[in-house]
């Protein structure tokens, strides 16, 4: 059964504006909308909504109430359909909360994902899929640069500080180097993927976005990196991507090269050709687990130059 705004406030007894009020600055509930725009609360919205209320006159504040009953919600009610994609609650909740500009509780949403589902979900089914809503958003002008500004830099920041709380990579691990083409702006991809190949074990070099060629060349040469991972986000980055590869290759060391992100995985037929890598899967995950088990096995998985 489907509860307008108005219905589900008949069911629940929590007043309408209320519920929008819970919707904007938390995320909770996150009704799905009609074609025209009007909420549309289910069954798991309705038992949400009584939670929150619940928890309040137990005397819990309201962002209190709905951290809880987000966190609950990772078994209850996962994922809510956003037109063409399913997305986790909390990665809706990270995108609708942005505008209420209050860093704490978004670092509260992820932290808590990351208890609830381990780091790798965290990433790849919140951090991650919360960026691409973002810019969906954005591009219908549903969220401010600012927002999105605040939640790429939120997220940044996570993954930092989650790095930091891993334990240090054996010496004898393999080397990564992780890094974009030059001119490529867009490292978040990058930078889940170097915290997952140091959660793997691996010792990573993360050098972000915007690297030279002669840069990646250097940096190479300078140290005995097993592999790296070039990450091209923009169609646009890929002739440097392929250039920048072509120099690795060129000056014939024994570094295996990777590339991934969206221009890889997303590109047209063609588009992605000769480039002298092996192609990463979309997955920052499974990405993370090819190269460790690569390198581990010594299997001939990336190229080598
Ligand atoms: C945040 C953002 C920015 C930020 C980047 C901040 C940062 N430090 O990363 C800023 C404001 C700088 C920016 C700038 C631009 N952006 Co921008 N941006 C975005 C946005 C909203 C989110 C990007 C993001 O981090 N997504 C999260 C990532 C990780 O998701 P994903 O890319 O889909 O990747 C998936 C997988 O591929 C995998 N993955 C990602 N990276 C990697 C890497 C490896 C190695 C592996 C294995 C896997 C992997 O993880 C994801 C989950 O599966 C996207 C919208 C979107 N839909 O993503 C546009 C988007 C990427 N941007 C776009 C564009 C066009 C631009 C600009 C050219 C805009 C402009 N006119 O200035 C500039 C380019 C600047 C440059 N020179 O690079 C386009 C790219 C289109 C294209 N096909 O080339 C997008 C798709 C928006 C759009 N729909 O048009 N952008």
């Amino acid at each position: 059964m489907q509860y307008t705004v108005r219905a589900a406030a008949l069911a629940t007894g929590v007043a309408g504006d209320r519920l929008r009020t819970w919707e904007r600055r938390y995320g909770v509930p996150a009704p799905a909308r009609s074609g025209t725009g009007r909420r549309l609360y289910d069954e798991g919205d309705i038992d949400v909504i009584r939670r929150m209320s619940a928890l309040i006159d137990s005397g819990l504040s309201a962002a209190s109430a709905a951290a809880t009953v987000l966190n609950e919600s990772t078994q209850a009610v996962p994922v809510r359909s956003t037109g063409t994609q399913t997305l986790d609650l909390r990665a809706l909740a990270l995108v609708d909360r942005v505008e209420a500009f209050d860093e704490s509780s978004l670092f509260e949403i992820l932290d808590t994902a990351e208890r609830s589902m381990g780091i790798e979900a965290a990433v790849e089914e919140v951090a991650l899929p919360a960026l691409v809503e973002a810019g969906r958003r954005w591009e219908r002008s549903d969220i401010t640069v600012a927002g999105e500004h605040l939640l790429a830099e939120v997220i940044r920041a996570w993954f930092v500080a989650l790095s930091r709380t891993l334990p240090a990579a054996l010496p004898a691990a393999p080397r990564v180097l992780v890094a974009c083409p030059e001119d490529e702006r867009h490292d978040l991809g990058a930078l889940a993927l170097a915290l997952l190949l140091r959660r793997a074990g691996l010792r990573v070099a993360y050098l972000g976005a915007d690297v030279p060629a002669s840069a990646l060349v250097d940096a190479t040469r300078s140290a005995a990196f097993a592999a790296l991972c070039l990450s091209v986000t923009g169609v646009a980055s890929l002739p440097v991507a392929r250039l920048s590869l072509r120099a690795l290759l060129a000056t014939g060391g024994g570094t295996r090269l990777y590339v991934g992100g969206r221009a890889i995985t997303g590109a047209r037929d063609g588009e992605a050709d000769a480039l002298p890598a092996v192609r990463l899967p979309a997955s920052v995950s499974d990405a993370a687990r090819q190269v460790a088990a690569q390198l581990r096995g010594g299997s001939e998985g990336g190229r080598s130059f």
